[in-house]
């Protein structure tokens, strides 16, 4: 198999997390230059429409994109150590606090950054910095929010 990925970008940087914590193995990295514009050639637009870090090439020539997808099928291919949960209950409590996260504190912190960094104009056009640094206070509120909760549970 082999994992398309970007230097320092939040997305594929997961997967890498999750192959580690399950001790995968084996899998060739693919380093994509998205601020030469790589990932929007027609090859890599052939594997992932969208443009996006990361895709996971499969044996068989199939692509999956989309972090938490990716992590779905590594789940399902590399049981153990498990990491999505043993029955429903929960798979269910972990898919919430994935999403939770997911969409309210990394996709925050992306538009804040996306908006604001200068290094990251060459991705995101226009860039409006006031809405980066609304995002930016938000998502310190929901940090807290994160804080807080994980002080009261394990
Ligand atoms: N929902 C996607 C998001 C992927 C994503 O936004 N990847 C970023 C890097 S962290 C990317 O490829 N950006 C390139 C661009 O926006 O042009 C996932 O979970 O995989």
């Amino acid at each position: 198999m082999k994992l398309y990925t970007a230097h320092r970008a939040p997305s594929p940087r997961r997967v890498l997390m999750f192959l580690v914590e399950k001790n995968i193995t084996g899998i060739e990295m693919v380093n994509m230059d998205l601020n030469g514009g790589e990932h929007r050639q027609p090859e890599y637009l052939a594997k992932s429409p969208l443009a996006k870090v990361p895709a996971l090439e499969l044996h068989d020539g199939r692509v999956i994109t989309e972090t938490r997808a990716i992590c779905t099928l590594l789940e399902g291919r590399f049981p153990e150590p498990n990491l999505m949960g043993v029955d429903g209950d929960e798979r269910g409590f972990i898919e919430m606090a994935d999403r939770q996260v997911e969409l309210y504190l990394l996709g925050g912190i992306a538009n804040a950054i996306r908006h604001s960094h200068p290094g990251l104009a060459a991705l995101e056009k226009p860039q409006f910095p006031e809405f980066g640094r609304s995002q930016a206070e938000k998502v310190r509120e929901v940090a807290r929010g994160f804080d807080q909760r994980l002080q009261s549970q394990p």
